[in-house]
């Protein structure tokens, strides 16, 4: 269509990701087959209730997340631009160097509750620290070759350019250009710019390094889609014989009150690869193979406060601990310790575990205070007005990512510890390269970096001070 105003950014990003979606269902075709068997599961959960596709709320149809790893900084701010154009801006500092990647990162996502809903896709963006990486030669050459690669085409930054500038100057068809040409930067190929000897001491410094530094694009390595039941996608994964991982990750399975992020996935792929010859010419080399991309599924649940994020922390720690200690099933060992956290709605918001939207329902008007005896402009509790129900809410969906929990655990193990001497000097260590990595990617983006926490809660005092407004009331 000719109008030009409409491609904001969250249409952007919605049509951004229908394509990814649909290069990636083509690339890798059990990723596919995983995207129709989360159809099916939900289909059935919601029949089970009743429902059927069409009930859930738009965001969950086409949900996704993915990821990529960078090789500069310059590649980190071009994308932070890239993302910025589609509404999705850094969430959160996670330091990949703990699980001993030499890389750091953050979420790309929206937002805004608006644009949650309306499409909530997030991408998790790493770059690499040549500074870790241990041997000069490798970091040299690693540096050398990525200086020399372009992941933006020419195209794609005068459209970046003019998007910044004034959206509304876009019209269809710079759009769709500019959705195509953003994917190439995603796309797999399946030859490296760089001969396999080189390849090889770059994975054996670090697979990462090589799966970052030996192609041309910046091929996303995995995309996600949202579940209604992760169990339930898990067994038929198996049955129909992908080769999924043993366990899912993150809180045990049976909760009725579903918190955070369960993850799982089928293992990454070997796939074919053509080197470049000695000489550097493109596709002239060695036949090998490399393997990064595979496909993963989650369920989410609700976004907790730091208190609730550390009693999680703290009980997959002993879980993790006791499992090993005792050769136990992980599973059967968590399920007995997460018992300690509450699975109650009323319970985990009496008990600051979890962060909630609030809301004044259809029909409930500054008068219904008089019935509860509550006087205009005055201080009620939130507690009162939810059980005369004057206000309603519902737990805060988790839009972020757990992506090393087992890293969470170290430090938290190190925190706990009643501190010697050396396990001091570690924790503090550990402390200072965080903060050094979080200042310097900040740096980078030329911007803050909120921590996903700190968001969650200014999306439950906001719906709290809406609550307050729309009764007249001073303070909740
Ligand atoms: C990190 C991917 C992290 C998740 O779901 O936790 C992630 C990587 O690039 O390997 O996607
Ligand atoms: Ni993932």
């Amino acid at each position: 269509n000719g109008t030009t105003s409409s491609w904001d950014a969250d249409l952007l990003r919605s049509r951004f990701v229908r394509a990814l979606s649909d290069m990636y269902r083509n690339e890798v075709p059990l990723y596919g087959q995983l995207v129709d068997i989360v159809q099916g599961v939900d289909r059935s959960v919601l029949a089970s209730r009743g429902q059927s596709l069409d009930d859930l709320p738009k965001r969950h149809q086409l949900e996704r997340h993915g990821a990529i790893r960078l090789g500069t900084q310059h590649e980190m701010r071009m994308i932070s631009r890239l993302f910025g154009i589609m509404g999705m801006h850094p969430v959160g500092y996670y330091d990949l160097k703990i699980v001993g990647f030499p890389l750091h990162g953050t979420a790309f996502r929206p937002t805004s509750e608006e644009s949650l809903r309306r499409n909530p896709f997030r991408v998790f963006t790493t770059v690499l620290r040549p500074d870790l990486i241990s041997s000069p030669s490798v970091r040299k050459k690693a540096t050398e070759i990525l200086s020399r690669r372009t992941l933006f085409s020419p195209r794609l930054c005068e459209l970046m350019d003019a998007a910044e500038k004034d959206r509304s100057i876009l019209t269809a068809s710079d759009a769709d250009e500019l959705i195509a040409e953003a994917l190439k930067i995603f796309k797999w190929h399946s030859r490296s710019t760089v001969p396999y000897e080189t390849y090889l001491s770059l994975e054996q410094e670090h697979p990462m390094v090589a799966d970052i530094v030996c192609f041309p694009s910046a091929h996303i390595n995995h995309l996600t889609p949202r579940t209604l039941d992760i169990d339930a996608v898990q067994a038929e994964m198996i049955a129909q014989g992908l080769p999924a991982k043993e366990t899912i990750e993150g809180p045990p399975a049976g909760r009725k009150c579903e918190i955070l992020l369960r993850q799982t996935s089928f293992k990454a792929l070997e796939e074919r690869v053509t080197f470049s010859d000695e000489q550097g010419s493109p596709a002239g080399g060695k036949n090998g193979t490399h393997t990064a991309r595979f496909g993963e599924v989650e369920q989410r649940g609700a976004a907790v406060t730091r208190k609730g994020r550390e009693l999680y922390d703290r009980l997959l720690t002993s879980a993790i601990t006791l499992a090993e200690r005792e050769g136990r099933v992980l599973s059967e060992v968590l399920a007995e310790a997460f018992r300690e956290y509450p699975d109650d709605w009323d319970e985990l918001r009496k008990q600051n575990l979890v962060y909630f939207r609030y809301r004044v329902p259809q029909g409930v008007t500054q008068k219904s205070l008089d019935a509860i005896g509550v006087a205009k402009e005055s201080s009620v509790h939130m507690e009162q007005l939810l059980q005369a129900g004057l206000v309603e809410c519902e737990a805060i969906t988790y839009e972020d990512f757990l992506p090393f929990s087992a890293a969470g655990i170290f430090t938290s193990n190190l925190k706990e510890e009643p501190g010697s001497e050396g396990n001091g000097t570690t924790r503090r260590k550990l402390q200072e390269v965080e903060n050094s990595g979080r200042d310097e990617l900040q740096r980078l983006l030329g911007s803050e970096i909120p921590s996903e926490i700190d968001l969650y809660k200014e999306l439950q005092s906001a719906s709290v001070r809406e609550c307050a407004t729309l009764l007249g009331l001073k303070e909740v």
